[in-house]
């Protein structure tokens, strides 16, 4: 019955074991994880975007290796993702679909632009930096799937996270122009980067109760306050200055001045600075890429019609 099913359910659920695909889960379980990973997966194929925005432009052979490298990571990522949503009974076709009409979101970060080089290092340090923290409890994620396509992922965003600490440093440590563009980079990335965490815990919709289902682990401001304690110290590594006059140490923790919660608001309406463009570039990328869609499918049906024969 439902109540015996729901029981096991709870029980699994509070024996902090793991959910497989095959196992009952209750109807907002599986919603809110289809949610969740769908848009984690769109953030991870949209936020190819801004970096390769550099490929062709960056400074060296080296430079442009490790950053297709990245990028090339990005789209790793968004197929495991994608791949671990199928697991919960929804098509790949389905979730573009919903991605490209604007009924499923992807994270705000990526709707701002990359206008110099060292926007490469702040994306690496900052951004990949609050990916790190975000994901590394989900390792631990309730559902076994999403947990597992986590652990590989998150190896892959430390290397992230280093190559942009590594570009920033590298500026850090050259011309008066090059600490410029860095503390330019820095200016613009910082705020965004904190809002990439999601809402105040008192405005967050989803959190009671994926928290309580064991999909997210920490309140999106626990989660936020560890990043920017985390990052203070290496911002004084690279000698810059974070953006925010009221960041002060006290208790243990770095306190951060007020977000502007009507800048993140008007991102996820769609009226960031590359919301359209980001879109727009996505179904583009969409349609080119429809032949070899079809030369799969046309492959995948003949070969079956062989093993049949
Ligand atoms: N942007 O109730 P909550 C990466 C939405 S890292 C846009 O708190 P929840 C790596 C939220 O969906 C980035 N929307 O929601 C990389 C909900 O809307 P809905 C991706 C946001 O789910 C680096 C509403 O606000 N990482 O890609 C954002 O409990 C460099 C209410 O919020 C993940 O997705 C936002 N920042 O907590 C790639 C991690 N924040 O759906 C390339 C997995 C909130 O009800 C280059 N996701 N919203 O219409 C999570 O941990 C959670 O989903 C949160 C939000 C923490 C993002």
């Amino acid at each position: 019955s439902d109540a015996e099913q729901q029981r096991r359910f709870d029980e699994l659920i509070a024996a902090d074991e793991r959910i497989e695909p095959r196992d009952w889960m209750p109807a907002g379980y599986r919603k809110t994880l289809i949610r969740q990973i769908a848009q984690h997966a769109h953030s991870e194929i949209i936020g190819m975007q801004p970096e390769a925005n550099w490929i062709t432009r960056a400074p060296s052979l080296k430079r442009k290796a490790i950053l297709l490298a990245k990028v090339q990571d990005e789209a790793g990522h968004g197929l495991y993702l994608y791949g671990a949503a199928e697991t919960l009974g929804v098509e790949r076709a389905e979730l573009m679909d919903l991605l490209h009409t604007g009924r499923q979101k992807y994270s705000s970060i990526f709707n701002y632009p990359t206008l110099t080089w060292a926007d490469m290092g702040a994306i690496g340090w900052l951004v990949d930096g609050a990916a790190i923290v975000n994901q590394v409890p989900l390792c631990r994620c309730s559902y076994g799937p999403y947990a597992r396509a986590m652990v590989r992922i998150c190896k892959e965003e430390s290397f992230h996270q280093r190559q942009g600490f590594e570009i920033l440093y590298t500026l850090s440590r050259g011309t008066e122009a090059q600490g410029e563009m860095l503390q330019d980079a820095v200016n613009r990335w910082w705020w965004p980067s904190l809002m990439m965490f999601g809402p105040p815990d008192d405005e967050s919709p989803n959190s009671a109760q994926s928290m309580a289902w064991g999909i997210k682990r920490h309140s999106n401001d626990d989660l936020r306050q560890r990043f920017v304690d985390m990052t203070v110290p290496q911002a004084e590594v690279l000698g810059v200055t974070l953006p925010d006059p009221e960041l002060k140490y006290d208790d243990g923790h770095w306190r951060y001045g007020p977000i502007d919660w009507a800048e993140f608001a008007a991102v996820l309406k769609g009226r960031g600075p590359c919301n359209r463009q980001r879109i727009e570039h996505r179904r583009k990328a969409h349609e080119d890429g429809a032949w070899v869609r079809e030369a799969a499918t046309a492959y995948a049906d003949k070969q079956t019609a062989r093993s049949q024969r």
